[in-house]
């Protein structure tokens, strides 16, 4: 039997990752839940088993979770674990890695500063730091975040922790595959509680697209229609230049027009013309040998977001705006000056302006920073510079 001992047991890893390893044989996966013990409370009542809800397909139990360890109680479990598993994976969203706008670790986040004091971590990147520190069979460090080069990043951070915590790590047995991941994902509401019966139930669309690097340390399941491929990079660009930059454009946006869901932005007569401009220029930027594929990709994006039974919501997609522009926005505004992608980034401006002004917190890990520099002289120009985008203020002047 093979082990996924698995970090963040949110929506998404749990209508992605564990419905493939549901379905592949031989493999048994743990799940570790670090900043809440709800998941676990909750799914620890139904032997860990949940629904998954397929739109338009029906309900799958998933059945292949075995444990949930959280913190403080669990950590010499989840040590333990670390120690046993094949394959350490994680889906800790883009601000769990905790790295700077140069893709380096921030040494003084609070978090990582207080992991680095070594009394025993609380964060993805000080487990994974001390925990392969010693280890020498073959891991493989499979990140499911939607994230640039997500494994490459995640291997910086913890190389960067571990240089500065002294650790060693054998990096001849580790490797840390980049993925692409896919698979729309809104929170479950209660009338997906109410419909299923389950309190812990998912839902999910039918699409699932799963990408990864062919660079595993040791075995691995035979994930179901997984493409395995030596270069991600043009799956991954293609992903989220395209489907993730056209829903951020949605989220600000339709907020700003007053909108809730994808499938009600994706029709509004000004909207959805902006969201077809930003995947043509999107598209643009994409490595030769996916151009093919980017007019049937966009249309069947379109076709995903006008999807009404996901009841995805704007104000879930509009959150941790900092940590998602970069890759989602900036990237085809510096190499297209994308008039749609410019409207995008105002949108956020926009946003960000006015729930300070309703005096409502952002749900941004940098929330505090965009709320001063929404009181700037300039806010368009200390926002941009939040995220490392000064460069195409301009742009975004129009
Ligand atoms: C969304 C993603 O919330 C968001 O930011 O854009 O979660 C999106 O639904 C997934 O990446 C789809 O695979």
């Amino acid at each position: 039997m093979g082990l996924i001992l698995h970090f963040g047991l949110g929506n998404f890893a749990r209508a992605h990752l564990l419905d493939y390893t549901d379905q592949a044989q031989g493999w048994d996966l743990v799940g570790v839940s670090l900043r809440s013990t709800a998941i676990r409370d909750g799914l620890a009542q139904q032997g860990f088993d949940y629904d998954l809800c397929v739109q338009g397909q029906g309900v799958r139990r998933i059945r292949v979770l075995r444990d949930v360890l959280t913190l403080p109680d669990d950590r010499d479990a989840i040590f333990q674990a670390m120690a046993e598993a094949d394959i350490i994976s994680a889906t800790v969203t883009e601000k769990g890695y905790h790295l700077d706008s140069a893709g380096r670790l921030q040494l003084d986040d609070p978090a990582i500063a207080s992991d680095l004091t070594g009394q025993g971590p609380s964060t993805l990147i000080g487990f994974l730091a001390f925990g392969l520190a010693g280890r020498n069979s073959p891991v493989s460090v499979l990140s499911c975040d939607n994230r640039v080069g997500n494994g490459d990043a995640l291997k910086t951070a913890v190389a960067d922790f571990a240089a500065a915590a002294g650790l060693d790590l054998n990096w001849d047995r580790l490797s840390f595959p980049n993925a692409m991941v896919d698979r729309i994902t809104p929170a479950t509401t209660d009338a997906v509680r109410a419909i299923s019966g389950d309190p812990m139930a998912v839902p999910t669309e039918a699409f699932s697209e799963w990408v990864i690097e062919d660079n595993f340390a040791g075995p691995r399941p035979d994930w179901p229609g997984v493409q395995f491929v030596k270069d991600v990079a043009p799956h991954e660009l293609r992903k989220l230049r395209m489907l993730n930059g056209a829903h951020s454009l949605l989220a600000y946006a339709g907020l700003g027009r007053e909108l809730t869901y994808v499938h009600e932005a994706i029709r509004d007569p000004v909207l959805r013309p902006l969201v077809q401009d930003l995947m043509a220029d999107a598209g643009r930027t994409l490595p030769d040998e996916v151009q093919d594929q980017v007019p049937n990709y966009a249309a069947a994006l379109i076709a995903r977001f006008e999807n009404p039974e996901l009841a995805h919501r704007l104000d879930q997609i509009a959150m941790d705006g900092s940590q998602k522009l970069p890759y989602r926005f900036i990237p085809t505004l510096r190499e297209t000056g994308s008039k749609a992608v410019a409207e995008g980034v105002r949108a956020w401006i926009a946003y960000c302006v006015s729930e300070t002004a309703k005096g409502r917190a952002l749900n941004d890990p940098l929330a505090a920073d965009i709320a001063r520099a929404t009181q700037q002289d300039e806010p368009d120009k200390a926002l941009l510079q939040i995220i490392g985008a000064q460069d195409v203020l301009a742009a975004v002047r129009g």
